[in-house]
């Protein structure tokens, strides 16, 4: 459902917006900045923060949403990249927001939303992208490994996000410079942090992991770390703290 109302948005985007033209404004888009690099400071377990005003799962998760303010105050306090949701009718997200935010920050900052189509990638890097996201469950045969390879093309680093175990080979033979494992079962919505840490046993350790979903507490983190995953993405626990630099800093 989500993906066939992503289709008829890309029809209207490519109808506003034409391929040469975006293509144009590529040479005026801020340089590419190192996710993986990124990640490899500062925490035990990285943090990819991300900035999200409201999800299907949980509807809205903030009122007093300015997602510039959010995303320095992230960045204040040591989350090592950053995530933005650019989905509209799903998340209440913009592609504006991940254009104002790379302006305004200096860490990674990843385009996450529900890509099918290279000229999203081409939005992404014009918008200031430095990191696209691919989920294997919308990508079905050769799509995903032409996304990711787009993705490389622009200089990006592709983050290729799995929930079906099913999904890990065709994953791991793209040869991934960053895999993410949902925790979130998209048919149910619930979220189970064991999930990603059984596939994790799965990732060969030279490949940086990703935990996705559902991270709340110390515990959590503390299980994450214990399971030597490198990194974790998280939205709605820290977008529903009064006091989003002291929760980033715990
Ligand atoms: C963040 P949470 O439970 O911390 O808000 O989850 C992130 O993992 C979630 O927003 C997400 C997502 C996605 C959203 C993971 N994969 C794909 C949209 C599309």
């Amino acid at each position: 459902k989500i993906v066939a109302h992503k289709r008829t948005e890309i029809a209207a985007a490519k109808a506003r917006t034409p391929l040469a033209e975006l293509r144009a404004r590529l040479a005026d888009a801020p340089p590419v900045r190192d996710f993986v690099a990124g990640l490899k400071t500062k925490n035990s377990v990285a943090l990819i923060a991300e900035v999200k005003k409201a999800s299907p799962s949980a509807g809205l998760i903030r009122a007093d949403f300015d997602p510039v303010a959010i995303a320095r105050t992230y960045e204040q306090g040591g989350a090592n990249c950053l995530s933005v949701l650019t989905d509209e009718h799903f998340f209440q997200g913009h592609l504006d927001f991940l254009v104002a935010i790379r302006r305004e920050v200096g860490i990674p900052v990843l385009r996450k939303d529900f890509i099918l189509d290279a000229y999203q990638v081409l939005e992404a890097r014009a918008s200031g992208a430095d990191a696209v996201l691919l989920i294997a469950e919308c990508l079905p045969g050769q799509e995903l490994a032409d996304l990711h390879a787009a993705i490389l093309d622009h200089g990006m680093t592709p983050l290729v996000e799995l929930y079906d175990a099913e999904n890990l080979d065709r994953v791991l033979a793209l040869n991934p410079k960053l895999v993410g494992v949902n925790n979130r079962d998209l048919r149910t919505f619930v979220t189970d942090i064991a999930h990603a840490v059984r596939l994790h046993e799965r990732v060969p350790s030279t490949i940086p992991f990703v935990a996705e979903s559902g991270i709340r507490t110390a515990a959590d983190v503390a299980r994450l770390r214990a399971a030597g995953i490198d990194a974790m993405l998280v939205g709605e626990s820290l977008m529903r703290q009064p006091d989003l630099a002291k929760a980033v800093g715990d």
